[in-house]
This record gives structure tokens, sequence and C-alpha cells, in this order.
């Protein structure tokens, strides 16, 4: 429980400072990465939707830097608390919310990219058991053989450093 608050503490305190001072304090958060090349994967602000108990999917939300200096190409995402995972992307279809399974993510270099509700999120799909508000889930992401994990909170809504423009849901 202390550990999920200070993830929070530290989101809530990235919001407050602007521009350069934001952007340090979230590389901050990095976290060590697995293999080869691989910390020029960072994963940074991520969490995972908290769900009633008989759900068996449940959505992932995190910011993606490629902090190398080539293209970078996202091609699989995986989670140990799910059968598999996929990322998708929401889109306005006749009037409609639809979600658009999407192979690849790519990142040029130093790009950050944000997967957030009612966009780009990561469906962790065939949950044995939905996580709870208070877990700490491991978030995968991979880039050919690179690949970046990070344990991220579960919660029930946005944090508010993960929305845009401050809109609250
Ligand atoms: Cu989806």
């Amino acid at each position: 429980m202390k550990s999920v608050l200070q993830v929070v503490m530290l989101g809530l305190s990235a919001m407050c400072v602007c521009g350069v001072a934001a952007s340090q304090a979230q590389h901050e958060q990095h976290q060590t990465l697995q293999g080869s090349n691989a910390n020029e994967l960072h994963i940074m602000n991520g969490w995972v939707r908290a769900l009633p108990p008989a759900q068996k999917v449940t959505a992932a939300y995190l910011t993606l830097h490629n902090a190398s200096t080539g293209v970078m190409t996202i091609d699989g995402f995986s989670s140990p608390i799910a059968e598999s995972a996929e990322l998708h992307d929401s889109v306005l279809q006749d009037g409609q919310m639809r979600m658009l399974k999407q192979d690849t993510l790519v990142l040029s270099p130093d790009e950050h990219k944000t997967l957030q509700p009612a966009g780009l999120h990561i469906m962790l799909i065939g949950l044995e058991s939905a996580p709870k508000e208070g877990d700490q889930v491991e978030v995968c992401v991979k880039s050919g053989e690179l690949q970046s994990c990070k344990a991220v909170p579960v919660l029930k809504m946005a944090p508010m450093d993960a929305m845009p423009h401050h809109q609250h849901q």
C-alpha cells in the first residue's frame, strides 16, 4: 500500500511542475530495464484500470519514451496477469467509439507516446482474476529483442497527470 501511495504522490508532484522540470521529474521515475540496450525503451506513468471481479479484460495505460537515436517499432505487450495483451486504438466510427487492434507502434528517436483512456491503450485479455485497486501489475513492452517491464499501480480512475489538459472523466 505504501509503495502505491508513493507512486501516486510522485505522479502528482510531476504534474505540478512544467516543461523541462516536469520531464526531468518523470525521467527520474524510469525503471531499470532488462536485456541489452533495453535502457533505451522507457515506461513512465503507467497504470491499470481496476474492474469488478467478473471482468476478463482490462486496460493498461502508460507513456513510452524512445531514448535511443534510432526509430523504434513497438511490436508486443504482455503482463503476467493476462493470457495476452494487445495494442488498441479508440476511434470514432458512425458516432460510436470502437477499438481497433494495432500491430505496431513506431516511435521516432526521443519520441514520447502516451497511451491513455479514449486513445491508444493496452488491452489485457484473459485475466485469471481482475486486478483490484491497490494491486501492482507488471506490464512489459517489446521492440524486437528488446523488452522493458514495469510494475504499475491498479487504479479506478486515471491519475490526473495521465489526463490531457486536466480533463476529468
Ligand atoms: Cu481495447
